[in-house]
């Protein structure tokens, strides 16, 4: 075994000495407590660091169980009706699977990862997990996403789910009944609380929420301190960076509601997680460096009797040197296979098995399969106090399948089970279905009145209620009208202000707003500064459980950094990702606490949808509410930073997220337009939806409001000038964000040089334009015999008399996205390509999207569009504005 490079301990030079010290430890132990013996231990290990030895200290413990056999509590339970129950819904849960791909090949679905998890999760939904009627509230449960079958199969014994539902698993739109393959909130709003099958996300989600229960009971929002959150997390979800990239935020805030249980069952899809390591003694290793208490359920109860006999510690040797590999061969082989191989490895450990059958060694519990083992586990986390706690149980992929696919590599994919092994899985787990129903793979519920129907009941019952449930019970919150923005309707007069200095300006209005402000959370990831946020820092307190322990070295001036227990900002350092956990639990809180919590989490525009896109399409999927806001937003607006950093694009990405709503406003008002219709929407209205706005740190002066713009603005476009005089010709110039002001200049040189009379649209949302026209495209189509309906968006471009060019700090293709509906075609200009450092003019030239490039690609559509524009206008035009056209595109540069 020991062929790598890992150093080993010296041997052992003194034996009687070594004795003596021992002896001495084992005596304090049994005499004063674990407790003494550890402090002597430490302070022994103190000294020795102190005079300079190498001391290591290890994470590892050995690879058995954390807690002893000895220190096990009762079982609460009956466990001989819960393993009936438990068998009957290992059942369901593969006749699901099985029956969806006989019927229809190719559907899909999981059996073998819920019949890993069946006793993790049973021992919990009967013992832990509390639901919404608990007097305390309900917990929060993030289940394993290919576990979903397991959970179904549940609530249909409970008779929570009709059987008509089961048919339909993986048949969502072909039926009345349809089960969603996986936790979506979306599709089932009143079963699933949080998505879990993009793996990693649900166990920094689960972080991020139970951080989040805190800071509503800090705040004073809201009592959770009974609550608890759970995560089911699969061994080789770990793998995933998002999995365990935030574990230490969970220990530094000393989050003792929150509990992982990670399946190991040492199988990922293709093969073994760690065939040539331990994935639980990797897991401790780093769990306890990041500073969780670690339970291990390694074993379950018939390994305790040879434990006990194991004086010398060979067999915990033997257990810690046998790699994953061959327990998952084990498995597989079976019984004879183990002995030679696994007790083989010495004479004494085979004498330990000498009167097991092969039988026997092979029918040895894993613990994450004995509910003793797991309730002890449990129980032991339940009462943890100070550190989150992580549960490593170790279980058998495919448990129960046999040579179906029990340990095997394939087990993962497994979905069909032919008639053998149906029988000997109905056998196995005692299902009371005969032979000749098992062709038909029937589901069983067990019926109303006996044993086992009211056991489920009373335990439920007991536990507050079913699980999962989504309620949402939250009332309409009133929220400020567009008079309390009057400020920035009015305009900033000759004050040249960006709009992300207009954002901080309302949200600091908003904050401050009596009853209304206290619902904000504002989130930032270390970026405060950037955007002129820091004022909030000393006058709103940044969060922190603990307080502040220190003064801070900006402690005299006006705006120190002050942390406070009932701060309201939720400073997040530098992690989009959690930062988004963030706004998940905030944007969800509506469900998950009834309670109306508006998250602003404002962010580097670049490191959003492209960083973390996955996150924002589960907190959509989540029906999360509130505000995304991509600051220092646009490829050339953001000057300077260059290639990674220039964002150009993140409103393309938006436009695919089919419940957000993407606004790229140019002045104070449109923001303020937008901001307080989106509040009236999300928490007055309580529609379910979000909103992402961009915005921009180029300063100008900020006009006010023009008259009748307020709907426009809302709609996704409005005339901000009209031509100021007729001319030869006319256009229509659509631009957004800071390009607006491109689009002025451009305005003017058209008219006083080449005599077109040009309108400038300000284009708030392409995205919104688009949705909202191929709704009423949509209606005509299935309505062809009815007065067409007509969208705001092609209202609007029917009076448009000229052609149509448009601008934008982003790709083509956002603009693009009303292409169809323009009479006259659009010309696009954009951004397309990768970033550039330098100064905006420069960038602008350079992505052909200044106001000279505007007013030639304006004269080039008049052109084509048959007015009196010639060839040769346009290409002294360019000449004369000084435009030298490169022949490589900016995206090819
Ligand atoms: C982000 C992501 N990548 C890949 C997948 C596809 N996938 C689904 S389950 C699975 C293996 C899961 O292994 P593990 O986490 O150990 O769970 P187990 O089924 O063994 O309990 C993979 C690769 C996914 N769902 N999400
Ligand atoms: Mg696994």
């Amino acid at each position: 075994m020991s062929d790598d490079e890992t150093p080993r301990p010296q041997s052992d030079a003194d034996p009687e000495e070594t004795r003596e010290w021992l002896d001495s430890l084992e005596y304090v132990f049994k005499a004063k407590g674990a407790d003494r013996a550890t402090y002597l231990f430490e302070r022994l290990r103190d000294r020795l660091g102190a005079s300079g030895a190498q001391v290591s200290a290890p994470l590892n413990t050995p690879y058995i169980n954390t807690i002893p056999a000895a220190q096990e509590p009762p079982y609460p339970g009956n466990l001989e009706i819960e393993r009936r129950i438990r068998s009957l819904i290992r059942w369901n849960a593969m006749a699901m699977v099985v029956k969806a791909n006989k019927q229809h090949q190719g559907i899909g679905g999981h059996i073998s990862t819920f019949a890993s998890a069946a006793t993790l999760y049973e021992v919990a939904f009967n013992h832990f997990l509390h639901g919404k009627d608990a007097p305390q509230g309900g917990d929060q449960v993030y289940f394993q996403g290919h576990g979903a079958p397991g959970v179904y199969a549940r609530s249909y014994v409970e008779g929570r789910l009709p059987e008509e539902a089961l048919h339909h698993f993986r048949r969502e739109v072909s039926g009345a009944q349809g089960l969603s393959s996986y936790p979506h909130p979306w599709l089932l709003p009143d079963y699933w609380e949080f998505p879990t099958v993009s793996m990693g996300l649900a166990p920094i989600m689960s972080i991020y929420q139970a951080r989040f229960n805190r800071y509503l009971h800090d705040r004073g929002l809201k009592d959770t301190s009974a609550q608890r959150v759970w995560a089911f997390v699969g061994d080789g979800e770990t793998d995933e960076p998002e999995s365990l990239g935030a574990i230490t935020l969970a220990s530094r805030e000393r989050l003792d509601n929150l509990i992982w249980v990670v399946n190991c069952n040492l199988q990922r899809l293709d093969g073994p997680v760690r065939g040539n390591g331990k994935i639980i003694q990797e897991l401790e290793a780093i769990f306890r460096g990041a500073g969780w208490n670690v339970i291990k359920v390694i074993w379950g109860r018939h390994w305790d009797p040879l434990l006990a006999q194991d004086d010398e510690g060979l067999l915990v040797k033997r257990m810690g040197e046998v790699v994953d590999g061959w327990y998952q061969k084990y498995t597989v082989e079976g019984g004879a296979f183990a002995r030679t191989h696994f007790f083989g490895a010495d004479p004494r450990l085979l004498k330990l098995v000498e009167t097991y059958s092969d039988e026997q060694i092979h029918k040895m519990l894993r613990g994450g399969h004995d509910p003793r083992k797991v309730y002890a586990a449990y129980k032991a986390a339940i009462e943890h106090k100070g550190q989150p706690t992580v549960i490593l149980a170790k279980t058998i992929k495919g448990y129960g399948l046999g040579e179906a696919g029990e340990g095997r590599n394939i087990t993962h994919q497994q979905k069909k089970m032919n008639e053998h092994e149906l029988r000997e899985f109905r056998t196995r787990f005692g299902v009371p279905v005969s032979d000749e129903q098992l062709g038909s793979t029937p589901f069983f519920r067990p019926p109303a009145g006996s044993p086992e129907a009211a056991y489920l009941v009373e335990r439920r019952k007991a536990m507050g209620g079913p699980l999962p449930e989504r309620r949402v019970k939250v009332e309409s919150l009133q929220t400020p009208a567009l008079e309390q923005f009057k400020e920035f309707i009015e305009g900033s007069g000759d004050r040249a202000v960006s709009t992300t200095m207009g954002f901080a300006r309302m949200l600091g209005r908003l904050l401050g707003m009596k009853e209304f402000g206290k619902h904000l959370v504002p989130i930032i990831p270390d970026e405060a500064r950037t955007f002129g946020l820091e004022a909030l820092f000393r006058q709103y307190g940044i969060y922190s459980h603990i307080g502040q322990l220190y003064e801070p070295v900006d402690k005299s001036s006006l705006l120190y950094y002050f942390e406070a227990k009932n701060g309201q900002i939720l400073e997040e350092g530098i992690t989009e990702a959690g930062a988004l956990s963030s706004f998940i639990a905030a944007g969800s809180a509506y469900a998950t606490h009834a309670l109306n919590t508006i998250p602003f989490y404002i962010f580097y525009s670049m490191f959003g949808f492209q960083r973390v896109g996955d996150l924002i399409w589960a907190a959509s999927d989540m029906r999360a509410r509130g505000f995304l806001l991509g600051a220092t937003a646009g490829r050339t607006t953001l000057e300077g930073e260059g290639l990674q950093h220039q964002d150009g694009h993140s409103h393309l990405l938006a436009s695919a997220f089919p419940t957000i709503a993407a606004y790229d406003p140019a002045f104070m008002f449109e923001l303020a337009v937008i901001l307080q219709d989106g509040l009236k929407r999300m928490y007055q209205d309580q529609e379910e939806l979000s909103y992402y706005i961009t915005l921009y740190n180029e300063s100008y002066p900020m006009p006010p409001m023009p008259a009748n713009a307020e709907e426009g603005i809302r709609e996704g476009m409005y005339r901000f000038q009209a031509a100021p005089e007729k001319g030869k010709h006319r256009a229509h110039l659509l631009a957004s964000g800071p390009l607006v002001n491109e689009a002025l200049k451009a305005q003017e040189l058209l008219l006083q040089r080449y005599g077109v009379a040009a309108d400038v649209w300000s284009v708030t949302s392409y995205k919104t334009l688009r949705v909202k026209t191929l709704e009423a495209e949509r209606w005509n189509l299935w309505h062809p015999d009815e007065p067409p309906r007509v969208s705001y968006l092609q209202k609007t471009v029917q009076r448009f008399d000229g052609p149509c060019v448009a601008v934008s700090d982003y790709v083509r293709l956002v603009s693009q996205q009303i292409s169809p509906w323009i009479p006259s075609g659009l010309l696009a200009l954009g951004t397309d390509g990768f970033g550039r450092s330098d100064t905006r003019k420069a960038l602008r030239r350079y992505f052909e999207i200044d106001a000279e490039h505007l007013a030639v690609a304006t004269l080039y559509a008049l052109h084509q569009q048959g007015a009196k524009v010639t060839a040769q206008t346009v290409r002294q035009a360019a000449q004369d504005l000084g435009l030298a056209p490169d022949d490589q595109a900016p995206w090819q540069r």
